[in-house]
């Protein structure tokens, strides 16, 4: 059965969900994000205890064979809804949250079924027997450039044929462009090596308005994870300067419609599982992530 003992397949996430959605229905609400190119309905959730909150987007699982995320999303879901302790009741009730565990729904089942390590989607190209395209190279926002996405449609980072070529990135934008003067903050789940990536993404020679802030956020996140007894170490930056130039992502695109604190959270570990991390770093890493954003949104409100 469902729990963080073990990494949880599609069908039984989204089961947890509805039971979620049925145990706590004065303060959950399913958001439907759209459909994947096989079909399948990308569901999400929003928890709110109050009208005029400040809102938080969490996008997990966008690259399929990162399991950490929506293991850690889901969570975090249950610790908003179900923790007596007094810093999560703070979180919980004082923002909106906008959850979707696994974006790449196509993607997730397939790692569960045939490949464990499948990382794109799973829409076939059309002038190549290769199939799928790095969902999170797809947004319109400097597409394609400065080679920070692949026009080879066998590589791991193929950006698509054309921005938004994925149904699922496509929907994804559309709902998070609905809702984004409501959101002040998202976070892209990834995994692994244990980075806070800010924008840019497309240049490491250009950096937003708002570079320190971010920096300082990104630090307080950083400090508060290394601080817990596990004393893992989390690196942070611009993404395209402290890891690749990576253009087309989902934090970039939220930046630019006016997110100003977006980060890519690169989970556990540093590579001795990489994407295979063992189900019993499910929960340390889960602590991790929760400890981090109660200080990211703590810092976020001294930034006034
Ligand atoms: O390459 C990626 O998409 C992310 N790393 S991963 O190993 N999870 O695939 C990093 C993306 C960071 N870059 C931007 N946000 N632009
Ligand atoms: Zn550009
Ligand atoms: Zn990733």
């Amino acid at each position: 059965s469902f729990g963080w003992t073990r990494y949880n397949t599609l069908a039984e996430i989204e089961a947890w969900l509805d039971e979620i959605f049925i145990i706590y229905p004065a303060v959950t609400e399913e958001i439907i994000i759209g459909q994947s190119y096989e079909g399948r309905t990308i569901r999400g959730i929003k928890v709110s205890y109050k009208e005029g909150n400040p809102g938080v987007f969490i996008e997990s699982n966008i690259h399929a064979r990162e399991w950490i995320t929506s293991a850690t999303a889901t969570w975090f879901i249950n610790e908003l809804l179900s923790s007596d302790d007094e810093l999560i009741r703070e979180i919980a009730e004082n923002y909106d949250w906008y959850i979707v565990p696994v974006l790449n729904v196509d993607g997730f089942a397939y790692t569960h079924e045939k490949d464990r390590l499948w990382r794109k989607t799973r829409q076939p190209i059309s002038t190549s027997s290769c199939i799928g395209t790095d969902p999170n190279r797809n947004f319109d926002v400097h597409w394609m450039e400065n080679g920070g996405a692949s026009s080879n449609p066998c590589a791991e980072d193929y950006g698509g044929p054309n921005p938004y070529s994925e149904p699922e990135i496509k929907a994804m934008s559309d709902y998070l462009n609905s809702v984004s003067s409501k959101v002040n903050v998202l976070l892209a789940f990834h995994s692994y090596s244990q980075l806070l990536l800010s924008p840019y993404g497309h240049t490491p020679d250009e950096f937003p308005d708002n570079y320190n802030d971010l920096l300082q956020v990104a630090k307080a996140y950083a400090d508060a994870v290394e601080a817990l007894p596990y004393g893992t170490v989390y690196r942070y930056g611009s993404a395209a300067s402290v890891l690749y130039t990576a253009s087309g992502a989902t934090n970039d695109y939220a930046y630019q419609q006016g997110i100003e604190i977006a980060y890519t959270v690169e989970m556990r570990d540093r590579g001795a599982f990489g994407f295979v991390l063992p189900p019993a770093f499910i929960i340390p890493n889960a602590e991790e992530t929760l400890v981090g954003i109660i200080a990211l949104l703590s810092e976020c409100e001294k930034l006034g």
